[in-house]
């Protein structure tokens, strides 16, 4: 199943994040990947200082007029990190045009971790993010993007019943299904949590006990991408999760290598789980 994907995030021109890891992810999974980039960084903006950024917001209504204007059709839409609040507005009506007429529509609220938003992003543009999720068929949020989209505290120690009524917070945001990533219940295990508004699944995995920049975004990417081929949302977040750990596994050991993961590493992994 050949499909055309619209991807919408920005470029960090150096840092293993965004469309860096969303075009060759999802080329390697056999999708056509079109970019509409939001902005051009130098760096992402973990770990860095002095980072440029061009805020590409005005060129939203004219690229989309465009496609309008030559029939252009996609299959599928991948958000992630957007530039502005504005350009949240503009991916509302982005997701009710002609371009996107019955394609699927997936939303990663790519905006912090670690109980903190990242640098430029305030409660106003958590809050934006949540009502973009109202048009979305799957939302990617880690715990973090969750509780400032729903306004419930962070907490880093968690059980079912917390993770619960995230769940049912999330929902009111009225996405159709939640991919609930970063879910960890113990010390030695993490996983992603697959729901809809009645009932949800928990996969489980190994932890590795440090965070690396981007792997929210090579996750969103590896899931749009198994999505893509024909595969149902929980093998996808099992197949996206598998992916991730691998990339991490391949960046570990080399301490240099501190602002993204070596995901080209393990492409040939997703390949092959996708086979
Ligand atoms: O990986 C998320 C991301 C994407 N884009 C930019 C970022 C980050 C995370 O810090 O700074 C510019």
């Amino acid at each position: 199943m050949y499909s055309k994907i619209l991807t919408v995030q920005d470029i960090s021109c150096v840092g293993q994040c965004s469309l860096t890891v969303a075009l060759p992810i999802l080329s390697a999974c056999g999708t056509e990947c079109c970019i509409l980039p939001s902005a051009v960084l130098s760096t992402h903006t973990g770990g860095f200082t002095g980072f440029t950024f061009r805020d590409l917001t005005d060129d939203i209504p004219s690229i989309q007029a465009h496609w309008e204007k030559e029939k252009i059709h996609f299959d599928a839409v991948y958000t992630g990190y957007l530039g502005s609040e504005k350009q949240i507005l503009y991916m509302k009506n982005l997701f009710s045009s002609p371009v996107l007429s019955g394609a699927k529509i997936i939303v990663d609220p790519a905006m912090g971790d670690n109980g903190k938003l990242y640098k430029g992003f305030d409660l106003s543009y958590a809050r934006s993010m949540g009502n973009l999720c109202h048009s979305a068929d799957v939302i990617l949020p880690n715990i973090t993007e969750a509780c400032f989209m729903t306004g419930m505290p962070y907490q880093e120690k968690y059980d079912y019943a917390y993770l619960e009524k995230l769940l049912n917070a999330l929902f009111e945001l009225q996405p159709r299904h939640v991919i609930l990533t970063g879910v960890s219940l113990d010390e030695d295990s993490t996983g992603v949590i697959t729901a809809t508004p009645d009932s949800y699944s928990y996969y489980k995995h190994k932890k590795i006990h440090k965070s690396f920049h981007g792997t929210g975004d090579i996750y969103s990417s590896a899931f749009t991408g198994a999505l893509m081929n024909g595969k149902d949302l929980e093998r996808s977040a099992r197949i996206a999760a598998d992916y991730t750990v691998s990339c991490i596994e391949k960046t570990i050991d080399d301490p240099d290598h501190w602002y993204g993961v070596k995901f080209e590493l393990a492409l040939n992994d997703l390949m092959m789980m996708l086979r």
